[in-house]
């Protein structure tokens, strides 16, 4: 076992909590979802049994309509706002006992379980689990379909800046112009747990806070939501991860006899891929961008997630060519790779920030699942660049929870941004050294 493999293994083991594992230890003291998923595939390679627990753990915060939060408030902790309090989802008699959240993350479960059973050399034991599973992944992927697409066209919303999982990136500053917020009281714990300048504004977050209390008014009520919220938007990342987990979930289900969920999915899929690449690519940009279903129109904006696309096998070839022009001696390397792959916002925007959270720093999540998209779309030498970039910076600065992308500016730094001993890193980690040993 290599050193690194070492350290990210006692991220891990640090950060598990009896039955699930923490992000980051104070600035994100519970479990969150699409960070478990992330978090299960990393414990795969050291022990099965937690990759199961993480996974069952956060399906014990699935509501009755299918719906999967953000966060699942197992245990109380004064470290974080907005806690349960805050969030207050018994409002909706869709919701569990355990406290939750009542926004979601991208759906990563899906291809998670696909992930985990073929690293494991498709041990039947993880089959025997994903069949338990397997209903409740798929409810989620129903209650999608059902309750976030109000004009049945295949594309899902989000309502949420957190549901996107890139909570302030620039994009989402064209959809808070359209709306205003009252200053709300703050008790922010973030801010001084690290670098508030690599942080959300106050303004930002005020608007963060505001979208929840609306929501609380409306008891959580997806019609309601549709209906009224101000944040109504076709993220790409947030969809090619349903479509990557439809198409694991096509998959797996065959594998396991579930005909009808598996004609299902087809026909949620093959709607959904053809409506991306008709409404979500802009070929003047050469890439997919977001939606604003309220505004109705295109926030035409290159971010990490317009790749995603590649990781759900989304892209025609011409469109692939686009999106690997930019990777590659385009403005997200630079013409002479000035920049480490890959930031999570266009680097040549005015709205580019290195160090601030998701304006502009590599996190290592983003690149495991481009670097996948890559190896899908047959582009190996670029995947190796981007995986060389990933672990170089891992290996440097530690299991840091985002990363500066100039080159010339890691030279003279001595650490990451953020978090740091942050979980996906360190697990995602171990899934990029895999193909190394
Ligand atoms: C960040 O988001 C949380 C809210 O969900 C926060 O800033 O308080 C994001 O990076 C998100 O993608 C991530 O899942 C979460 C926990 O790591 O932190």
């Amino acid at each position: 076992m290599n050193q690194l493999k070492k350290t990210a293994a006692a991220v891990l083991e640090a950060n598990w909590q009896q039955g699930f594992t923490i992000p980051c230890q104070g600035l994100y003291p519970f479990q969150w979802n699409w960070d478990s998923g992330f978090i299960a595939l990393g414990w795969a390679y050291l022990n099965a049994e937690r990759a199961k627990e993480e996974i069952r753990s956060l399906l014990k915060g699935q509501w009755s309509n299918g719906f999967l939060p953000h966060i699942v408030f197992h245990n109380p902790s004064d470290s974080y706002y907005p806690g349960p309090e805050v969030h207050a989802a018994e409002l909706s008699p869709h919701s569990p006992e355990v406290p939750t959240s009542g926004i979601t993350q991208p759906p990563v479960l899906g291809f998670i379980l696909e992930y985990i059973f073929n690293r494991l050399d498709k041990d039947q034991a993880f089959l025997d689990f994903i069949d338990e599973v397997f209903d409740d992944v798929y409810a989620n992927h129903s209650y999608f379909y059902k309750h976030r697409d109000p004009q049945q066209e295949g594309l899902v919303y989000i309502c949420h800046n957190w549901e996107a999982g890139t909570d302030n990136t620039p994009v989402w500053d064209f959809i808070w112009n359209t709306f205003e917020v009252p200053e709300y009281d703050l008790p922010r714990k973030d801010t001084s747990l690290i670098d508030a300048s690599h942080r959300p504004t106050n303004a930002e977050y005020c608007y963060y806070i505001h979208l929840i209390e609306l929501f609380k008014q409306w008891n959580y009520d997806d019609a309601a939501i549709a209906e009224h919220s101000p944040f109504l938007v076709q993220d790409p990342l947030f969809n090619s991860m349903l479509i990557a987990s439809n198409n694991s979930l096509i998959r797996l289900g065959t594998l396991l006899g579930k005909t009808e969920q598996v004609s299902q999915l087809n026909i949620w899929n093959e709607k959904a891929k053809a409506r991306f690449n008709e409404k979500l690519f802009d070929p003047q940009l050469g890439g997919y961008v977001y939606y604003d279903l309220r505004g109705e129109r295109l926030l035409s904006h290159l971010s990490s997630s317009s790749f995603t696309a590649l990781f759900a096998e989304i892209p025609q070839p011409e469109m692939a060519d686009a999106l690997v022009g930019h990777l590659n001696g385009g403005r997200f390397s630079g013409a002479q790779y000035e920049r480490l792959l890959c930031a999570s916002f266009d680097p040549t925007s005015v709205l580019f920030n290195s160090q601030k959270y998701w304006r502009g720093p590599i996190w290592i999540n983003l690149n495991w699942l481009i670097y996948e998209g890559l190896l899908n779309y047959g582009e190996t030498e670029l995947a190796q660049r981007l995986k060389t970039d990933t672990l170089a910076l891992l290996d440097k600065y530690g299991f840091y929870e985002y990363f500066e992308c100039d080159r010339e500016k890691n030279e003279a730094l001595s650490q990451g941004y953020g978090g740091n001993n942050f979980s996906w890193s360190a697990a995602l980690c171990l899934d990029l050294l895999k193909s190394n040993q």
